[in-house]
């Protein structure tokens, strides 16, 4: 049976591929499940940076609707949440290493959620995105209901929310939901490209950044340059730090080794 989220080790960073191309890779347990153990075994050093992608045409659909399918009582959707997409968005967020996401087809649901979730988006140009929950009654998870008004701001969150339309890689782009749509043919060459160079950049300041990040979105500005502060401490004691700053004083490109102080 084909496994349903493909590995791919490549040298200081790992290639994660949802696999379930005739469901447009939807979520079912076994993916959750899959997924976020390959997620915690990127956490090892070796690992310095993720491609998330999809296989077939699409990226991913969400919920697999099919073991959704009710009998008498209602399920606990809730339950599903806590134990599997809540966690995938904290997994992603709190990995000390860059997640680039491919978006290679179209990302509905908790599919499109998850790629926000992602540090940096790519998507083909043909693909788009659709917050489909309101379509089923449902309540858009997985972050949704936090990065579309920061990312696009609430007029746009709250019409892609409510009427759950598609909106395509361009427009994505122009509207800041994502970092870049690009042609279809070459989704995957750059994707692959930009996660390369981000696992030869000092991994430990991308760490730092991505969590000072992360927290900017519930911090005041007092806080928030505490945060820099420490984060920067933490920085300037890392061996990549020194080798940056010896590297340009001698006029030659940096080896980082991403390693902690
Ligand atoms: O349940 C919980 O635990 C709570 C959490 C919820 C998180 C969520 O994600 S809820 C939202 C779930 N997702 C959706 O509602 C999206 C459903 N899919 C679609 O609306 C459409 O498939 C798309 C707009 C994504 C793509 O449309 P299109 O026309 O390109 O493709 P299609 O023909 O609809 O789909 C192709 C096949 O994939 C098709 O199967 P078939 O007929 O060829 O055998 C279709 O049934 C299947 N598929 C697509 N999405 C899902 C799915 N099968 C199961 N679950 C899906 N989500």
């Amino acid at each position: 049976m084909e496994p349903s989220l493909i590995v791919a080790y490549h040298e200081g960073w790992t290639e994660l591929t949802l696999n379930r191309p005739d469901r447009l890779n939807a979520f079912n347990e076994d993916l959750h499940r899959q997924l976020a153990a390959a997620l915690d075994r990127t956490a090892d050093d070796a690992c310095r940076a993720v491609l998330l992608t999809g296989a077939g045409r699409g990226f991913c659909a969400g919920q697999d609707l099919g073991d959704r399918v009710q009998s008498d009582a209602p399920p606990d959707l809730g339950a599903t949440i806590e134990a599997f997409y809540n966690p995938l968005v904290r997994r992603i967020r709190a990995l000390r290493k860059p997640v680039v996401c491919a978006v290679n087809g179209v990302a509905a649901g908790a599919g499109a959620n998850l790629a926000l979730a992602c540090d940096i988006v790519l998507a083909a140009r043909s693909a788009k995105f659709i917050q489909a929950f309101s379509k089923i009654g449902l309540v858009p998870d997985s972050g949704g209901t936090f990065f579309l008004p920061r990312l696009i701001g609430d007029a746009r969150a709250r019409a892609l929310a409510f009427l759950a339309e598609p909106l395509g890689a361009e427009k994505a782009e122009a509207w800041g939901l994502i970092w870049k749509a690009v042609d279809d043919a070459s989704l995957m060459d750059e994707a692959r490209a930009l996660t390369t160079h981000l696992a030869r950049q000092p991994t430990q300041g991308l760490a730092l950044t991505k969590a000072a990040l992360n927290a900017s979105a519930g911090n005041t500005l007092d806080a928030q340059l505490d945060f820099e502060r420490d984060a920067q401490r933490e920085a300037g004691r890392t061996p990549d730090y020194r080798e940056g700053v010896r590297a340009f004083m001698e006029k030659r490109q940096p080896t980082f080794t991403g390693r902690p102080a």
